[in-house]
């Protein structure tokens, strides 16, 4: 008789720069910034599991530090997670602000660019394990161009396998996930789907020790659907951290509540995510999310709150999916009543 398998309980997990403070391109911010320790408290109060972190959220102005100030700092920063009971999911190097990145952090054309954020790399495997986190996020910012005659493709694959493996070499247990994105900051970023990060870690010295990070804007951004993102990840068993989030069609990045947007693609990722057994192995689900900037201060966490209540009411919807019909529809090839039987029960009838 085989076991029935115990549903999942999800764990969640967002980054302090989540709760932000309205600025975009064209106007100042709309809110008052608040603090870590709020940040902190906020987090635990609205009953998520984890933060994720940029290396300089965990040691501000990590480029100006001392190893030994780096490391007095992240360990002050464990304790407060310790006495919170708070996990930290992942370290991610913010490689974009540097004067040094840019024309890129690993692909750029100045080896001593390159250096430098390799170095800022290390360092930030450094602070994950002080903090308690074995995962590091490699997000490309600037690994791309404005224009495609300043670089050469095949050069930046090489000189990332290179970034990469020297991470995997700075220390044995650390597993880095990289998380593609098409475009923004850059007009065409090189890693910009899961297919291309997971080849990426084929080239590597160690492999299983190289996974993936999905976001749903990322996918979308890309043209593709995020559960199909998230079920190419899964068959590799390299999806290691999820941001979920929401996009309305090619355009900048917006972060926007889970399910903000696209509905059936929100129901289609949980979807993907309970039949791949997302979570059983330790895994986050993170909210990369940001308010509206019209939010008032009083809602500032309102779309963190939000994500995850949506994020649970889908799980609740995929679960009493009426599965049995719906393969009954498929054996008939009656798709739209399958279409049909799906919107409906997203409606609730
Ligand atoms: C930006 C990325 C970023 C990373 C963390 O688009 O999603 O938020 O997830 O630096
Ligand atoms: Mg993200």
């Amino acid at each position: 008789m085989t076991m029935a398998i115990k549903p999942q309980t999800y764990r969640f997990c967002f980054g302090p720069w989540n709760i932000s403070e309205g600025a975009d391109p064209y106007g100042p911010t709309t809110r008052p910034t608040q603090s870590f320790d709020w940040k902190l408290a906020k987090l635990k109060e609205l009953g998520f599991d984890a933060m994720m972190f940029h290396d300089d959220d965990a040691v501000p102005d990590v480029d100006s530090k001392s190893d030994a100030q780096i490391t007095k700092e992240a360990k002050e920063l464990r304790k407060k997670l310790k006495d919170a009971g708070i996990a930290a999911e992942i370290v991610a190097p913010r490689l974009w602000f540097s004067p040094m990145t840019i024309d890129g952090a690993y692909t750029s054309n100045d080896p001593k660019a390159r250096q430098y954020a390799i170095e800022r790399s290390l360092r930030c495997i450094d602070i994950a394990k002080i903090i308690g986190s074995d995962l590091i996020v490699l997000w490309l910012a600037r690994e791309g161009t404005y224009l495609r005659e300043s670089k050469n493709g095949k050069r930046s694959v090489e000189y990332l396998v290179q970034a990469i493996d020297k991470m995997l070499a700075h220390d044995k247990k650390i597993r880095i996930a990289i998380e593609p994105k098409p475009n923004e900051p850059m007009d065409i970023a090189y890693i910009p789907t899961i297919g291309h990060a997971l080849a990426l870690a084929s080239l590597t010295q160690e492999p299983k020790r190289v996974g993936a990070l999905i976001e749903t804007a990322h996918a979308i951004l890309a043209g593709l659907d995020p559960a199909d993102e998230i079920d190419f990840a899964m068959s590799f068993g390299k999806l290691w951290s999820l941001h979920l989030n929401d996009q309305n069609g090619l355009k900048f990045d917006q972060d926007k509540p889970f399910g903000s947007n696209n509905l059936r693609l929100a129901f289609n990722q949980v979807r993907a995510l309970e039949r791949n057994g997302y979570g059983r192995r330790g895994e986050f689900v993170a909210f990369d999310v940001h308010p509206f900037r019209t939010t008032k201060v009083e809602h500032t966490v309102d779309h963190l709150v939000n994500s995850r209540r949506t994020f649970l009411k889908l799980v609740e919807k995929v679960r009493t999916f009426d599965e049995p019909m719906a393969q009954k529809y498929i054996a008939d090839r009656n798709y739209q009543a399958l279409d049909q039987m799906v919107i409906e029960h997203l409606l609730g009838q």
